[in-house]
């Protein structure tokens, strides 16, 4: 609970006063409206408070933002802007949204904006497509330590090549475990297009991703989950036994 002061002092607040009230409806109401009160703060809290990042290079706050896809298409996510606005595709926070989803769903995008999400592999395929090809990946981890791995060149292709994924150029400070998977092509539960010919890395591993045989980061993992590789693993800082706290994967034009 590192970034997040003001819900300690919130939350006994409201289970003080829940006992008395529940017996009676109208007020159980109100506490639900208060419980979703709190939790609509909670999540705008998140959204726009700034985080430390590693180095004190790019402290920076998330908000809504409009971004435009090779298509034309303009769509309505969720960015981090600090010196650079860069467009976030996935967010890992609190592990209230499901990773273990299937092809059409991985495809299409899920979770919310105001917590946990994957942009969509269709709207990645447009926004690389686009120009939007400098990844940044940061990670938090139990002690709220951040630390960030950058790659100059990422582009993922399109449907018809299973959303193979190019990755370049390293730098940052957690180490590169995601190079591992450059040019494979993205799996699912559904969909094994993984390197490893007698498991299904995706069903095993928790997450859609472009496995290999089987992972080095499993960004897309079970949240909280430490069984080897199962959970949010970035190998190369934390292991195979360690899910990350919080991720961000982002993209801008270099
Ligand atoms: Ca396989």
């Amino acid at each position: 609970m590192c970034s997040l002061p003001f819900i300690i002092t919130t939350f006994p607040i409201l289970d003080n006063d829940g006992p008395q009230f529940r017996t009676v409806n109208k007020v159980t109401v109100l506490i639900l409206m208060s419980n979703s009160f709190i939790n609509t703060l909670l999540y705008v809290w998140r959204l726009r408070e700034a985080r430390y990042q590693a180095l004190g290079n790019t402290v920076g706050q998330d908000g809504f933002c409009n971004v435009t896809l090779s298509t034309g298409q303009n769509i309505s996510t969720l960015c981090h802007v600090n010196n650079n606005q860069w467009t976030i595709i996935q967010r890992r926070l609190d592990g209230s949204v499901n990773f273990k989803r299937n092809w059409t769903e991985y495809k299409t995008g899920f979770g919310s904006l105001y917590s946990e999400f994957w942009i969509g592999n269709s709207n990645l395929f447009h926004l690389t497509s686009n120009g939007y090809t400098h990844l940044r990946i940061e990670l938090m981890d139990h002690n709220c330590q951040w630390r960030y791995a950058e790659y100059g060149l990422f582009y993922i292709q399109g449907e018809t090549n299973n959303y193979r994924m190019h990755v370049l150029s390293y730098s940052g400070n957690a180490g590169d475990s995601f190079s591992y998977h450059d040019n494979m092509d993205f799996s699912t539960f559904d969909k094994d297009n993984d390197k490893n010919p007698v498991y299904n890395c995706a069903l095993g591993r928790f997450g859609g991703w472009w496995y290999n045989s089987c992972h080095r980061a499993n960004l897309n993992g079970q949240y909280g989950n430490v069984n080897n590789s199962e959970g949010i693993n970035w190998n190369a800082w934390r292991g195979f036994e360690y899910s990350m706290t919080e991720v961000k994967m982002m993209l801008r034009k270099p």
